[in-house]
């Protein structure tokens, strides 16, 4: 949704008496909401003691694209499909014009592309921070060729994770490491295209168990501001100290314009990639309650919120997942929406603490789902994309078709 309209439907929500002017508003904050899905999710993951694999699962760029598909046409949220270049693009730039193809046959765009800083052996003591200047000099060539890749796709994101950092104290200068990193993105941003964003991800550990080169938003925002002015935080849910304040950091990064989006996912304990709401909806709800109140103060951040999926379906089945996921981030996403925040705005000024909490946890409670389904009905989407994908048998179907039950297919390609 526009900035503009959003306001306006905000406004009108605020004296929302009958149910139709909630309706109509629901319909219109839907209708902003586009969440991108990876193409990861699709494949055979599993932990670091095993895979239990799926004959559904994607083993191709091409039946990752055609899952997508699937979930856009049961969602009508979810057009873009993000990209890891080792797994998805092993060719490098030579592989997007196949993807050109596969997004004019399936009707998906490629999403944000994910460059791989974190597979190959030469990364064992880290990627762009590595001691050797060939290794951190082959990271930043990879990180350029993502760049490239991004450009021939039309993608805006290009999103940065690395696994860099270390396992004990001593053996690594932190200080210069972070003296690397700063010159690498310096480099990197210089490649960006008019409209590219680079979106830095942190993680506070695994796999390195000691220090990890970019472990919280602090470091990520450090590193942005130093890169230039299209970089931008990027906060995984999942990548948070348990106790931890989420939105509080969501706050802080729209207030300062360096808020790049979100990889949404949900934990019990660190970075576990459960599917989103399925432990805490409440936190999600917070979140998005931030985002909103920021546009709804007139902040022109809105629009520049990639909001993306990162989990890893391990038990679950992959598609099922992904749309029990969009629908969920649907459904919180419309209840952060009708929190009245003109009148929680009042409550907060007059230090009314009970009722400004009672109707910020009213809206968290309040049932959105006949709106959603109104929604999906105004839009000619199924109205339930859990029980339409099961009618469908598109998961029986490939899961024929592709047959992977047997293999222990490689980890997420
Ligand atoms: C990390 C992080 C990244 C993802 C990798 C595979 O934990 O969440 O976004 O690309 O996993
Ligand atoms: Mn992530
Ligand atoms: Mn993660």
């Amino acid at each position: 949704m526009q900035q503009e309209e959003f306001q306006e439907a905000s406004k009108g929500k605020n004296m929302m008496q009958s149910e139709s002017a909630v309706q109509e508003f629901a319909l219109k904050a839907l209708d902003g909401f586009r969440i991108e899905i990876p193409s990861w999710g699709f494949a055979n993951t599993g932990t670091r003691f095993g895979k239990f694999v799926q004959a559904a699962a994607a083993t191709t760029i091409e039946e990752k694209f055609a899952d997508a598909a699937e979930v856009n046409r049961l969602t009508g949220a979810t057009p873009t499909l993000a990209l890891h270049v080792q797994w998805d693009l092993p060719g490098g730039l030579k592989d997007a014009p196949a993807v050109r193809e596969l997004e004019r046959k399936h009707g998906i765009r490629a999403g944000s592309i994910n460059p791989n800083l974190f597979q190959d052996q030469e990364y064992k003591y880290g990627s762009l921070c590595n001691p050797s200047q060939a290794i951190r000099e082959r990271a930043l060539s990879h990180l350029l060729d993502s760049i490239a890749i991004a450009k021939a796709l039309g993608s805006r994101d290009i999103s940065l994770w690395m696994a860099d950092g270390s396992n004990y104290p001593g053996t690594q200068s932190i200080r210069k490491r972070i003296g690397w990193l700063e010159e690498a993105l310096r480099t990197a941003h210089a490649h960006l295209g008019a409209n590219q964003r680079l979106l830095i991800e942190y993680k506070p550990f695994e796999p390195a168990f000691y220090h990890t080169d970019i472990a919280d938003w602090g470091m990520s925002n450090h590193l942005a501001r130093q890169a230039g002015p299209r970089a931008r935080v990027l906060v995984d849910t999942g990548h948070h100290y348990n106790a931890q304040n989420i939105e509080q950091i969501v706050a802080w990064l729209l207030h300062t314009g360096m808020l790049g989006g979100f990889h949404f996912n949900d934990r019990r304990y660190a970075d576990d990639d459960l599917t989103l709401g399925s432990i805490d909806p409440y936190q999600i709800f917070r979140i998005f309650h931030e985002i909103h109140a920021a546009a709804d103060d007139g902040l022109k951040t809105e629009m520049d919120i990639a909001y993306m999926i990162d989990q890893s379906h391990n038990l679950k089945g992959k598609i099922e997942a992904m749309v029990q996921t969009v629908v969920t981030a649907q459904e919180i996403y419309l209840k952060a929406a009708l929190v009245d925040r003109g009148k929680l705005g009042e409550l907060q000024q007059r230090c009314e603490l009970v009722a400004a909490e009672e109707l910020f946890r009213g809206a968290f409670w309040r049932d959105v789902r006949p709106l959603t389904r109104a929604w999906r009905e105004a839009r000619g989407l199924p109205a339930d994309p859990l029980a339409a994908l099961q009618e469908s048998g598109y998961v029986e179907r490939i899961g024929r078709e592709r047959g992977n039950g047997g293999s222990a297919a490689s980890s997420f390609a």
